[in-house]
């Protein structure tokens, strides 16, 4: 096993620089650069010197011997001035040792993931804190991070358990091949099972929650699309022109409103033709954002929108717009009359669409696992050969493990770990 270090503080230069290393060369690391080993848990003063016993920092040093610490391993911590020439100072001196390495991304999660030191679940949920911006997301990850889902998994688990030891009670006591043997409890327990996955596979997934509730702005050439896009942005991040086919690139920008995290996306008017080439393909792109999107705020005719968008008035500031009949919204991106509202309902809206704080959220790979867990439960329902009953609920079992990790390909544990950064 390699020894690896990393920067684990934020870009250079900052006020501190925090250096990690973890692995079985961790302890000779620290009292090669520090001179002498610290007491392990407290915060020491050290000169740090290279290998040629050029003076490099003067830092602190932490020394968290295995298995507690937090990648279950040997690991210790240099804390520097954040110069960008001292941290690399420091990693050359790292690097010269033999056995140590710089880290990739998400090293030292997957160690401590591969020590049992936390699950996949939580690992997710700390991927999803570190690259949460909005409240709402940092609320839902702190939940997973803290083993939210995992502690359901745990039960989940434990009644399959439970489940099966009944079944392979009938089998080792019972002559007949039937289900017969089993008591009621026992499909009272499966089916209250059932239940409980499939309430949490109807609630909102994480998604729209970690990539932004997508909102997108459709309608004709000239409808407003771009100056409202900007309004809502409080940016000019888009080009707006009195020219109709002024937009033909699609453009996505994050906001939050209220704490909700959401994808504002502007694109192409919709037409049947375009004034040229670029034109077209960018009103081919309108047409694939609008089948993703969440929410459609439709800025054209009335009534003619896609299914479920918002009915839009935009322009009211103008004496000869198209007014509507019965908008949702009558606004005007220049004097800023009715923005406001348009967002708090919004907010509203997303809000309603997003997990709560405190509630589950399964992610895609999540909800698959449950939902193939559920549909072998489903049909152990009706299921009267005992031998195939219980293998229905091992397989549901292995999903569940597979959920929290105890069962995870390298290439799932890859792609997972591939979304931290460095030094994390
Ligand atoms: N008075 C007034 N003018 C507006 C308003 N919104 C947009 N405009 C004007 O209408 C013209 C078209 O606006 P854009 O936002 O570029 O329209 P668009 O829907 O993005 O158009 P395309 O990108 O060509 O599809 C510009 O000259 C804007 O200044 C508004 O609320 N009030
Ligand atoms: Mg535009």
């Amino acid at each position: 096993m390699d020894t690896i270090f990393a920067l684990s503080s934020g870009a250079p230069p900052a006020g501190i620089a925090v250096i990690r290393v973890t692995g079985p060369e961790a302890g000779k690391a620290l009292e090669k650069l520090a001179g002498k080993m610290p007491l392990s848990r407290k915060a020491t003063r050290a000169w740090l010197r290279d290998g040629k016993g050029n003076h490099l920092d003067d830092g602190l040093v932490l020394w968290f011997p295995g298995p507690n610490s937090v990648t279950g391993e040997d690991l210790c911590e240099f804390h520097l001035h954040g110069g960008r020439a001292v941290i690399e100072a420091v990693e050359a001196a790292l690097a010269a040792i033999p056995g140590l390495r710089k880290a990739q991304a998400g090293e030292f999660t997957r160690r401590a993931f591969a020590n049992g030191r936390i699950d996949l679940a939580e690992a997710e949920g700390l991927a999803d804190l570190l690259s949460a911006e909005t409240e709402l997301q940092r609320q839902a990850a702190v939940a997973n991070a803290g083993g939210l889902l995992s502690r359901k998994v745990e039960a989940w688990r434990e009644e399959l358990l439970r489940l099966s030891a009944e079944i392979e009670a009938v089998l080792d006591f019972d002559d007949e091949d039937d289900v017969g043997g089993l008591p009621e409890t026992f499909f009272a327990g499966l089916s209250a099972l059932t239940g409980d996955l499939q309430t949490t596979l109807a609630l909102p997934s994480s998604e729209p929650l970690r990539e932004g509730f997508r909102v997108v702005l459709a309608g004709p050439p000239n409808a407003g699309k771009s100056t409202l896009f900007n309004a809502i942005l409080e940016s000019e991040a888009a080009i707006t022109a009195a020219l109709a086919g002024t937009t033909r690139d699609v453009l996505i920008r994050p906001v939050a409103i209220n704490g909700i995290p959401f994808s504002l996306i502007d694109m192409a008017g919709l037409r049947d033709q375009g004034s040229d080439e670029v034109e077209s393909v960018g009103i081919d792109r309108a047409r694939g954002e609008i089948a993703r999107a969440d929410l459609v705020l439709w800025l054209g005719e009335e009534g003619q929108g896609p299914e479920g968008s918002w009915e839009i008035e935009a322009q009211c500031d103008c004496a000869d717009r198209v007014a509507k009949v019965s908008p949702d919204f009558r606004l005007s991106a220049v004097t800023g009359e009715g923005i406001a509202n348009l967002k708090v309902a919004l907010a509203q809206y997303a809000a309603g669409k997003m997990p709560k704080p405190g509630d589950l959220a399964l992610n895609q790979r999540q909800s698959a696992l449950v939902e193939f867990a559920s549909s072998e439960l489903v049909r152990a329902k009706d299921e009267t050969d005992p031998l195939i009953l219980a293998e229905q609920l091992r397989q549901a079992r292995l999903a569940f493990d597979a959920l929290v990790g105890r069962t995870s390909t390298e290439d799932v544990l890859d792609v997972l770990f591939g979304r931290f950064c460095i030094g994390k």
